[in-house]
């Protein structure tokens, strides 16, 4: 059996590595370091993640950070039990742009510079600027899902999915009000016994080694 160790919890990062291994069916380790506090400053976490960053995965003693590149690799390996990959390039072009339109040059803008601002230095400029910017980003989602499909390659359900749906609750707590087609397929994702699972564990309310 595959030896799996997740670092993390209690974020939206966090939560796209739990909901991808709840929706897999897979048991794992889990040690509950949450952002901002000694345990992920310590000294013996920055042997595990040398930018003190989570989330962290170990699957069969090889470490790997990023969060989605740890769906992606779960994905992978795990394709034959079910496939959160079915179609290789849309897939990978959806997480890229949640990772990098509507997560880094948008979110986390707006939690460096708003919630973050000691460290990271008052913007208010640069956060308005984020919060029309994961806006106008956001059509592109709004636009293919405006069509009906239940999810973002239309019938199958994939990691694509659990990317995006970790962003909508997050763009909401930071005031964005989410397009309503996102809303209801936030709605539906939120319906998912893998994301349940996924939330649970990345809230600490699951024994994951259990399996919930
Ligand atoms: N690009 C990384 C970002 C990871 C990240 O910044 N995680 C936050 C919590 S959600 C964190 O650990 N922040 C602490 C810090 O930046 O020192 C990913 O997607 O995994």
């Amino acid at each position: 059996m595959t030896a799996i160790h997740v670092w993390g919890v209690f974020s939206s990062r966090a939560l796209r590595v739990h909901w991808t291994l709840q929706e897999l069916g897979l048991t794992y380790r889990t040690t509950p370091i949450r952002t901002r506090t000694p345990e992920q400053t310590a000294a013996s976490y920055r042997t595990v993640n040398i930018l003190h960053k989570i989330p962290t995965i170990e699957i069969d003693g090889v470490r790997y950070t990023e969060s989605g590149a740890i769906a992606l690799e779960l994905a992978a390996r795990f394709r034959d039990q079910v496939d959160l990959w079915p179609d290789r390039s849309h897939v990978l072009e959806w997480c890229f742009y949640v990772a990098m339109e509507l997560d880094a040059t948008s979110l986390y803008v707006i939690r460096r510079h708003g919630d973050l601002s000691e460290i990271y230095g008052e913007a208010p400029t640069a956060v308005s600027g984020a919060h029309d910017y994961w806006l106008k980003q956001a059509t592109k989602a709004e636009a293919t899902l405006a069509d009906g499909r239940p999810w973002l390659l239309g019938e199958p359900f994939s990691v694509a999915d659990i990317m995006l749906g970790s962003c909508l609750g997050w763009a909401s707590r930071h005031g964005i009000t989410v397009p309503q087609v996102l809303q209801d397929y936030d709605t539906r994702l939120r319906a998912r016994p893998g994301r349940r699972r996924g939330e649970d564990a990345n809230e600490g309310r699951m024994d994951t080694m259990a399996g919930g």
